[in-house]
């Protein structure tokens, strides 16, 4: 398996390309595919003031990492959901990342600033984790952009996670979604500009880029995750791509090109008539947003539950 720039030794083939790369030439050809996503979406300019959402994870440290070295100086955001170890490891994942190249990191941690964490959460409102955890992160995401007045909010979404998006909403033909997946929605009515420079790169180059660069990520998935549809999702394309390579990177820019337009209006006349939250002065379509509601029912105080066998004791007034 030879380079196809320097005909050397290559560490990585990419069918989806016909290309194979060396360690040299396919860190190179991540940071031309990030750079060209940036320039052909009009995500952001050189004086733009950036902000990552980082999750400890492959894909978040990576762009960080990307925007950096193409001359790009952006801020990191943490936010701390509170799923135990898994957590614990993705914070410091981060931390040690932004120490290691004196980047500003901003954290919020979710349970000592809102009083809940995602498992809580979604007990306590009788959602999914992933639907907890996803409005909370999104709150905090807009919030912390809008307060510190960054240009845009970036995050670490790639290639297999947007086609995965789109395959679920297609499925159901969820127009109201549809027109929300640009690698740029822009700013308006309370909302920072959000982009996602990945676009271009799959989970497996991201991988790759991450281990050759050195960089030391969360490499353990989410304990919440199991039972996600977008990991069926994931696999049903992966399962499409290896017996035609290319099709996924064509489902979604293909769409894009002569689809995505279509859906937009929807998506955008919704933000249009979005109103400030009476509580937190985030969008919402009317009254509390969703947050808010989250996490009143959240942090309420829960009934306290007796055991079968104290529930027994104290109807036949034993002691307990
Ligand atoms: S962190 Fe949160 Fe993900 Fe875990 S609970 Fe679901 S959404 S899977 S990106
Ligand atoms: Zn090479
Ligand atoms: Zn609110």
């Amino acid at each position: 398996m030879k380079c196809r720039v320097c005909r050397g030794a290559a560490v990585i083939d990419l069918p989806q390309h016909n290309a194979n790369f060396c360690a040299e030439h396919f860190d190179r050809f991540c940071l031309e595919q990030v750079a060209k996503a940036i320039k052909k979406f009009k995500m952001f300019g050189p004086n733009d003031r950036l902000l990552v959402a980082v999750s400890g994870g492959k894909d978040s440290l990576a762009v960080w990492d990307i925007l950096g070295r193409l001359g790009y100086a952006a801020d990191g955001l943490y936010v701390g959901l509170g799923i135990g170890e898994y957590s614990d490891a993705s914070g410091e994942a981060t931390r040690a990342f932004a120490t290691s190249r004196g980047l500003t990191l901003h954290e919020v941690d979710l349970r000592s600033e809102y009083g809940y964490n995602v498992p809580e959460g979604s007990r306590a409102a009788k959602r999914a984790p992933c639907s907890a955890c996803g409005l909370s992160k999104r709150h905090i995401f807009d919030s912390v952009a809008r307060e510190h007045d960054y240009d845009a909010l970036i995050t670490g979404h790639n290639l297999d996670d947007e086609a995965a998006v789109l395959f679920g909403n297609v499925l159901r033909w969820q127009t109201e979604y549809l027109g929300r997946q640009m690698p740029v929605l822009p700013a308006g009515n309370g909302f920072p500009r959000k982009v996602k420079p990945l676009v271009r790169l799959g989970e497996r180059e991201m991988a790759a880029y991450c281990v050759l660069s050195g960089i030391e990520y969360q490499i353990d998935e989410c304990p919440m995750a199991a039972g996600n549809k977008h990991l069926g999702y994931k696999e049903a394309l992966n399962d499409i791509e290896s017996k035609s390579p290319g099709a996924k990177f064509a489902f979604y820019f293909e769409y894009l090109a002569k689809a995505a337009e279509h859906f937009q209006a929807t998506t955008e006349s919704d933000r249009d008539s979005l109103e400030p939250c009476v509580n937190c002065g985030s969008p919402t379509p009317s009254g509390t947003c969703a947050f808010c509601r989250l996490v009143e029912r959240a942090t309420a105080p829960q009934p306290i539950t007796m055991s079968p066998t104290r529930r027994r004791r104290s109807e036949s007034g034993q002691p307990q």
